[in-house]
């Protein structure tokens, strides 16, 4: 069994969707991060970072008692390495998940972080700012970055060929933000989106994951403030 602490975020997707496909038994742990629960490593499996996902092993291959694991990138290796699936074991196979694992970890993901930050928050909580300049700037890196994804995915399937775990850590970022130009600009995006929303195993991690409020996401008068749910749940419906 394993433990996943749980908010609907996207870092935290890609591994529901990594146990999904794994068929691994887990159990989603919410974690409120709106109280401040990921401060307190009790209430994150023992995770020091502060961060969700945290995952717990209870039966990890050493034998050695349960064992706790941080950071989406590591714990997507850990479990590819864990089942021998979706992480290839030849040289260069698996450097080129690697690679795009740490593509996804070092640049959608916090770039994209970023975008939403200056696009749909700092406007709010900063009015008295000028943030036209973060703004443009981080529009322009994620736009490039989907750029970069694009012209991968021109001529294979996934980002490494076979959908592999650098699919899963990218895809919940894709989902839930589009680059100001719109997905049409990006055609072998748009195509890649839809083949890994169509998946069981990735609806079946949405489905689960948008079960439990974790309370992240609403404020105090229960209003939704990060609308991924709604744009995940668009994505996959089409
Ligand atoms: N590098 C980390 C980033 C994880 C991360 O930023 N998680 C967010 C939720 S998506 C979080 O826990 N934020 C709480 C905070 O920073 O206070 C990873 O890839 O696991």
């Amino acid at each position: 069994m394993i433990d996943l602490f749980f908010a609907t975020s996207p870092n935290v997707y890609k591994v529901s969707i990594a146990l999904e496909e794994m068929e691994l038994p887990h159990r989603l742990v919410p974690v409120d991060l709106s109280q401040g629960q990921h401060h307190d490593p009790a209430k994150l499996g023992g995770g020091v970072t502060g961060k969700v996902p945290v995952i717990v092993d209870h039966s990890p291959a050493d034998g050695q008692g349960p064992y706790t694991v941080v950071e989406s990138g590591a714990i997507l290796q850990y479990l590819g390495e864990k089942t021998g699936r979706f992480l290839p074991s030849t040289m260069r196979q698996r450097s080129d998940v690697m690679q795009w694992l740490f593509w996804q970890v070092g640049g959608i993901g916090p770039i994209g972080g970023q975008t939403w930050h200056f696009r749909m928050f700092a406007p709010k909580i900063a009015p008295h700012f000028d943030n036209s300049y973060a703004m443009s700037r981080y529009d322009t890196m994620f736009a490039k970055l989907w750029r970069t994804m694009d012209d991968r995915l021109a001529d294979r399937a996934y980002l490494c060929g076979d959908y592999s775990i650098a699919d899963m850590a990218t895809f919940p970022w894709v989902a839930y933000l589009e680059p100001q130009d719109g997905i049409d600009a990006y055609p072998n995006v748009r195509r890649w989106r839809d083949a890994i929303a169509a998946r069981p195993a990735v609806r079946a991690a949405y489905a689960k994951g948008e079960a439990i409020d974790t309370g992240y996401e609403r404020n105090e008068k229960g209003v939704s403030l990060f609308p991924w749910e709604g744009l995940m749940q668009h994505v996959i419906a089409t």
